[in-house]
């Protein structure tokens, strides 16, 4: 059977919701047999669960932060296996690994870990890598071709080998503040391809020009689901990016609506393939805006208030955005309320 017929078979049965939930006791979060995934934020959550599937994300919540727990289908296998942790319920795969930095060298260690990833993912029951988290320190440091998010970009090509980029997934990378020269990687993954989607303001990051690095960043905007499952749309890290060019430098709520622009346009092309993904963002909608300065955290979720008010579930962090210029980025995923 060709891989397209054997998606094709199999897929379909995937499920995953995204919630935000606020918890005392985060190791009660993982007591249910769907859950795939539990994410803490910040200092203020455990380093560890003794669970593969928890993982605390190193960078400082605005406020009181929720954890985001991922529901699939019960139940849910995990396991450790040199160096990544994973679990899954043999529709989806959610995996993590995490690499030191040798004196710095934040191209190797990303090639580590791509390779690592992709080797083992490449050899499971849910090859198709849908979406991906990149969190590095001290990503814009070093000038020109040395800043490290350049080399981070390098070595994350090199640990993928051979890609189509046509097929790439949907990916964040943004920067720690703690200063751990740790490359945390997180992936979800799947029995059946998703469709990666593009966005018709900007240029697809894979054809970004020589000016912004030797190798352009490999993701996609969004990735769609594979068809049948009952998934949401998987919004890559989105800023004011229109073309290729930052726009609005030095004015945080300038970029903050025209990253809105920018999903109203990839909500726009996702829905093209999927006309049933509500047009507007919504209950379905769950958002995490990472704002570069600390001082801005609290004109981002004013701003954020008054577009959404309660509407739209949504999580504020603290991190570096790979391109100095810009000070806010947001990821996510959006699909009817019900999914
Ligand atoms: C941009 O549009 C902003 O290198 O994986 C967003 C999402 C960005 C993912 C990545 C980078 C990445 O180019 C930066």
């Amino acid at each position: 059977m060709s891989r397209a017929m054997q998606d094709a078979s199999r897929g379909g049965a995937a499920r995953l919701a995204v919630e935000y939930v606020h918890a005392d006791d985060p190791a009660r979060l993982l007591d249910g047999d769907d859950v795939l995934a539990v994410f803490g934020f910040g200092t203020a959550a455990p380093g560890s669960l003794g669970d593969p599937r928890y993982l605390r994300v190193p960078l400082e919540p605005h406020g009181d932060a929720p954890y985001e727990v991922w529901h699939a289908n019960a139940p849910v296998m995990r396991g450790c296996d040199d160096g990544v942790r994973w679990a899954s319920d043999g529709e989806l795969m959610f995996g993590v690994i995490e690499v030191a930095e040798h004196d710095g060298d934040v191209q190797e260690a990303a090639r580590a870990a791509y390779a690592r990833m992709a080797a083992f993912t490449t050899g499971s029951r849910t090859p198709r890598l849908l979406r991906i988290w990149n969190y590095v320190d001290a990503i814009t440091f070093g000038e020109g071709d040395d800043e490290r998010y350049r080399a981070f970009c390098v070595g994350r090509a090199q640990g993928l080998g051979d890609f189509d980029v046509r097929s790439l997934p949907a990916a964040t990378a943004i920067g720690r503040c703690d200063g751990e020269r740790v490359v945390q990687v997180y992936w979800l993954a799947s029995v059946a391809a998703g469709t990666p989607v593009e966005n018709p303001r900007q240029v697809s990051a894979y054809r970004y020009p020589r000016r912004y690095g030797p190798q352009p960043p490999s993701f996609a905007r969004a990735m769609l689901p594979p068809a049948g499952s009952a998934m949401p749309l998987m919004l890559s890290g989105t800023a004011a990016v229109v073309g290729h060019v930052s726009m609005h430098d030095g004015e945080v709520l300038a970029q903050l609506d025209e990253t809105f622009n920018n999903f109203d346009a990839l909500v726009g092309a996702a829905r093209a393939h999927d006309p049933s993904l509500p047009p507007r963002f919504g209950a379905g909608t769950r958002l995490k805006v990472y704002v570069r300065d600390r001082d801005d955290l609290a004109l981002v979720a004013d701003a954020l208030d008054r577009r959404f008010g309660d509407a739209v579930p949504r999580l504020l962090l603290h991190a570096a955005i790979c391109r100095r210029e810009l000070a806010v980025e947001i990821d996510g995923v959006h699909g009817r309320p019900a999914d």
